[in-house]
């Protein structure tokens, strides 16, 4: 098997860059390993920026988003004084989207299907060879048996547990990480979202978070300890751990409902620089790890997937390598903002271990400014609602 550009991992950056090079008339082909009813269910981010939403649009995948989609202008801040509410569309003209990434990878998986791209299902990339060469190999598992497909470049997009990243030769590549001494506990729960805008609150007895994904269907998290089990949260815990910290004294209260998944997920910061070795380029949570506090991971990835798209093409169309050189630099000048961002989110806002009453002290204060100066409330509202797409370029 041969293809100009072999995609390991069917996820939202493997998927838009074959959707992007197929666009341009660059062949891919992707491998995925697992089956696809498993990566269209899989419950992750919620909240795609507004040149997330600009670029699915301009390329003709926006349609049942802007239909089902739910446009937000802003989000809460709740802390001791009540909530506070951060108007992104005054503040910076732009706004968020809340729309599951299960729904965004399945319009992509659908748009790939329906003109023909190829999509290899329960498919695993075992080991890449010859990366230093014109003609790179992956080596992959069908049915059993190994098999090969020889591409001109490999695009790594098979998250953070994927085999790209693990490719490249020891000493190439600077790991930069940093652990949170907390973990999410995530429930969707059949019960209608009690108003359309985000919560994020911080509490004595830790951070949560109300979201949603339908009006039918709300998304809620909660901060646990990174060693916490799924099994000793009852959904009757849930609930009472999400009332005592989300609800407000003004009779404001989220609506229960039955729960229809729960998972704990721990929190991290992870980069790898460069994102790129030879003909191998990682994109998405293969080469970098936000805490999702930020709601930045799946943008990245698609912010990935057009840097080396944009590349890739003018690779093919003029033969040059400068877009392609430059492809690292650029995104990792998005994903340390995109770094800072979802840290000083998380640090404002977790409760961490012990007592430490000057941090906590820090944390309102650092909460009251964001919500009642513009200038504080701008900076966040930039952030959240995401750069432009050409912002590496400014
Ligand atoms: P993915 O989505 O992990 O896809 C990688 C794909 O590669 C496949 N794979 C392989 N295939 C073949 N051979 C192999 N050897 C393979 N190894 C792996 C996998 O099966 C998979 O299909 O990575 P990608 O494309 O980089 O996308 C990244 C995003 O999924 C991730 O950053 C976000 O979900 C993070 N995130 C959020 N991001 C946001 O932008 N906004 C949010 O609101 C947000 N909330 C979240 C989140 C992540 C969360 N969890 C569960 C980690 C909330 C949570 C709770
Ligand atoms: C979600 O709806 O899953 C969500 C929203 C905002 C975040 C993280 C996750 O910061």
């Amino acid at each position: 098997m041969r293809t100009q550009v072999g995609i390991i991992g069917a996820g939202p950056a493997g998927l838009m860059l074959a959707h992007l090079l197929q666009r341009e008339g660059i062949e891919s082909v992707i491998l995925e390993k697992h089956p696809r009813e498993h990566i269209e269910r899989r419950v992750r981010a919620g909240v795609l920026e507004q040149s997330t939403v600009d670029l699915l649009n301009e390329i003709g995948l926006g349609e049942r988003m802007l239909r089902e989609g739910m446009l937000h202008h802003g989000i809460q801040l709740s802390f001791g004084s009540g909530r506070h509410h951060i108007e992104f569309s005054e503040l910076t003209g732009r706004a968020i989207t809340v729309y599951g990434q299960q729904e965004v990878v399945k319009d992509l998986v659908k748009a790939r299907l329906a003109t023909g791209g190829a999509i290899h299902f329960l498919v695993e990339a075992i080991g890449l060879w010859a990366l230093d060469s014109e003609s790179p190999r992956i080596r992959f598992l069908a049915d059993g048996t190994e098999h090969e497909l020889t591409c001109d470049f490999v695009a790594g997009c098979d998250g953070f547990h994927g085999v790209s990243r693990q490719a490249i030769p020891n000493g190439v590549l600077s790991v930069i990480e940093h652990s949170y001494p907390f973990a999410w506990l995530g429930i969707l729960a059949k019960a209608p979202p009690v108003q359309d805008e985000l919560v994020y609150a911080y509490h004595e007895r830790g951070f949560a978070l109300f979201s949603m994904r339908s009006p039918e269907v709300t998304r809620l998290y909660l901060q646990v300890t990174p060693d916490e089990s799924i099994s000793s949260w009852s959904d009757d815990r849930i609930w009472s751990e999400l009332h005592t910290r989300l609800d407000g004294g003004d009779g404001w209260r989220i609506n229960d409902g039955s729960v229809l998944e729960k998972s704990i997920t721990g929190m991290r910061s992870f980069v790898v620089e460069p994102m790129q070795y030879q003909r191998l380029y990682l994109l998405g949570d293969s080469a970098h790890i936000v805490p999702p506090t930020g709601a930045k991971g799946l943008n990245l990835a698609v912010a990935d997937a057009f840097v080396l798209a944009r590349a890739l093409n003018a690779h093919y169309r003029n033969g040059s390598g400068t877009e392609l050189e430059r492809y690292s630099r650029r995104c990792l000048r998005r994903v340390w903002r995109a770094e800072h961002f979802s840290w000083w989110m998380t640090s404002m806002l977790h409760r961490f271990p012990g007592t430490d009453p000057f941090r906590e002290r820090l944390q309102l204060s650092q909460l009251e400014y964001v919500a009642h100066s513009p200038a504080a409330a701008k900076s966040l509202a930039e952030n959240y609602v995401g750069l432009p797409l050409d912002w590496e370029e400014a």
